[in-house]
């Protein structure tokens, strides 16, 4: 009697395991028209808010022009805080220039999508929240990691500006990337989040039943 129940109870905790993977699967958010939109020192009045695309670099291989993309989801209402992990996903189409850096800044005042440009830019973080090395091939999503800043938006530790993105070398370098306008659905900007796998909690089940069998050998 004693190993057939333990048999079943192992079943179940089997089978609740399984379950708990199912929940880590991620959470992909992918709205149409977000705020974004890119700025150009080159062109410091010119707003690009309504364009099927952002672009990110230097354009003209020279330090004195940078072009910024600005990305915004302005509803996190019905995404999950205190997440594993989310990463901004741009996907890149176009553009010229060898491997180089792409970085997410934190941008941290305010800013209109269909007014914003170089001269009224909003503010940023100084430092880099991620800073990842990406290839030269066109077709690929750059996914950029930004799950501290994302979970202190959605605990109201900061205020969701959005992230500002540029990159970090200078070899004249365009990286273009489909914008929320896109009519290419599926290659949006998108944000993929992952729950915390509650592995904490299949421990303690694990536990539970090593004491439970123990406790049976003894009587
Ligand atoms: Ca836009």
């Amino acid at each position: 009697m004693v190993r057939i129940s333990t048999v079943a109870v192992a079943a179940c905790l089997i089978l609740s395991l399984g379950a708990t993977v199912a929940l880590a699967d991620p959470i992909v958010y992918q709205p149409y028209n977000i705020k974004d939109n890119y700025i150009d020192s080159s062109n410091p009045d010119d707003n690009q808010g309504v364009r099927a695309w952002v672009n990110a670099g230097h354009g003209d291989g020279s330090n004195n022009r940078h072009i910024w993309a600005l990305i915004q989801f302005e509803d996190l209402s019905s995404l999950p805080g205190n997440v594993q992990s989310a990463k901004l996903e741009l996907y890149r189409y176009t553009g010229s220039g060898t491997g180089t850096t792409v970085s997410a800044y934190q941008i941290t005042s305010d800013w209109v999508e269909n007014s914003v440009t170089w001269n009224t830019k909003p503010t940023t973080g100084s430092t880099a929240v991620d800073t990842i090395t990406v290839p030269s091939d066109l077709n690929v999503w750059h996914s950029l990691d930004i799950t501290s800043l994302y979970n202190a938006w959605k605990a109201g530790t900061a205020t969701n500006y959005g992230v500002q993105i540029r990159t970090g070398t200078n070899n004249g370098e365009t990286f273009g990337y489909y914008s929320s306008e896109s009519g290419y659905t599926d290659l949006r900007p998108r944000l993929v989040i992952v729950v915390p796998e509650p592995a904490s909690m299949s421990l303690v089940a694990l536990a539970s039943l090593a004491m439970w069998i123990r406790r049976r050998r003894q009587r």
